[in-house]
C-alpha cells in the first residue's frame, strides 16, 4: 500500500473513533433547502411533502410548490385547540398531535387524524392524562407496531405509546438521557429519532438529533447522539422530522430569524425582518 494511501486510512480511522460528529455529518448530506408557509412539522408519504403551522396545515410537491392549504384546520373539533405539533402521515391520512397551549402547557391533547387529499379533519383520540403527559410537540406513526408514538416539549422524560388502530394508551417509554425541548419525532426501520430544540441560538449552538430503539413494550430506552444541525443556514429553533425512505432522504423543517426564549417569540435577531421557516433535505449516504 502507499504511504499516503495509508496515513489517509489511519487518520480517517482515528477522525471516525474521536470525532463521531463528522462520521455522522458524513452520512448525512444537506442536497435541498425549502422556504415553507409553517414552522412546526413535516411529514412525507414519498410523493408530497406535508408542512404543520402552529394552526395550519399545507401540501407541497417536493420542488417546493405549494399545492393545498387548511388554515381553518380546528374548526370540526369538539374539544378547544390552538396548537398542532409535528405530524405524521400514514395510509392516505395524516396524523397530527393538537392540544390548547396555555401557561407554558397543553391541555385537551389530542391525537386527530385529517384526509391527506383533502386536509379535512376526520377524527380524534383524547390522550390520558393519567399518562403523565403535559404537552405534545409531536407524534409519529410506527405502522410496523401499530404504535403512535407521542413526545412532551415540557416534561421529556417519556415518550408515549398510543395504539394506530383505535387511540387507545399503550404505555410510555422512559428516555435515559432526556433530549431537551423535544420538537420532533419520527420513526425509521425500528428507530425512534427525536429532534431537540437543545442548542442556544443566542449563544450560536446547533440544535440536535437523538435516537432510542422504538421499543414497543420495554419500559426504558438508552439515547444516542446522531447529528448535530450545523449544517443549516443559521442557528435557530428545530421542528418535525421525517423520513422519505423511497428517495433515502431525511427532511427536516427548522426556523431562523425569531427569539424564542421559553417558548414564546421575543423579537427578531438582527438581519432578519421576519422568521424564516425550512425544510432541509438530508441525502442518507451510509
Ligand atoms: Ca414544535
Ligand atoms: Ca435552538
Amino acid at each position: 500500500m502507499h504511504k499516503s494511501i495509508f496515513y489517509s486510512l489511519v487518520l480517517s480511522a482515528l477522525c471516525v473513533q474521536c470525532c463521531p460528529d463528522t462520521a455522522q455529518a458524513e452520512k448525512y448530506k444537506l442536497v435541498r433547502v425549502l422556504e415553507v408557509a409553517g414552522r412546526q412539522g413535516i411529514a412525507t408519504d414519498g410523493r408530497r411533502y406535508f408542512v404543520s403551522g402552529s394552526k395550519s396545515l399545507h401540501v407541497y410537491s417536493k420542488q417546493g410548490e405549494l399545492l393545498k392549504s387548511n388554515e381553518d384546520p380546528f374548526v370540526d373539533l369538539e374539544k378547544p385547540a390552538n396548537h398542532f405539533g409535528d405530524i405524521s402521515v400514514h395510509n392516505g391520512e395524516l396524523y397530527a398531535g393538537i392540544e390548547w397551549f396555555e401557561d407554558g402547557r397543553g391541555k385537551d391533547i389530542q391525537i386527530a387524524v385529517y384526509d391527506a387529499e383533502s386536509l379535512k379533519f376526520k377524527r380524534a383520540f383524547p390522550w390520558n392524562p393519567e399518562s403523565g403527559q403535559v404537552e405534545v410537540s409531536a407524534l409519529a406513526v410506527d405502522a410496523t407496531s401499530g404504535l403512535i408514538w407521542m413526545t412532551d416539549w415540557v416534561s421529556g422524560n417519556y415518550v408515549y405509546r398510543y395504539r394506530l388502530a383505535d387511540g387507545e394508551y399503550a404505555g410510555k417509554l422512559h428516555l435515559r438521557p432526556v433530549p431537551q425541548w423535544q420538537q420532533g419525532i419520527a420513526c425509521y426501520r425500528g428507530v425512534l429519532f427525536i429532534t431537540a430544540d437543545d442548542g442556544d441560538a443566542d449563544n450560536q449552538e446547533a440544535d440536535n438529533l437523538w435516537k432510542a430503539p422504538a421499543d414497543a413494550t420495554g419500559t426504558a430506552a438508552y439515547v444516542n447522539h446522531e447529528l448535530a444541525f450545523d449544517q443549516l443556514r443559521d442557528v435557530g429553533e428545530i421542528e418535525g422530522i421525517d423520513f422519505d425512505e423511497m428517495a433515502g432522504e431525511m427532511l427536516v423543517l427548522s426556523n431562523r430569524g425569531k427569539r424564542i426564549v421559553l417558548g414564546m417569540p421575543k423579537g427578531l435577531y438582527p438581519g432578519y425582518d421576519r422568521e424564516i421557516s425550512e425544510v432541509y433535505v438530508f441525502r442518507i449516504t451510509k
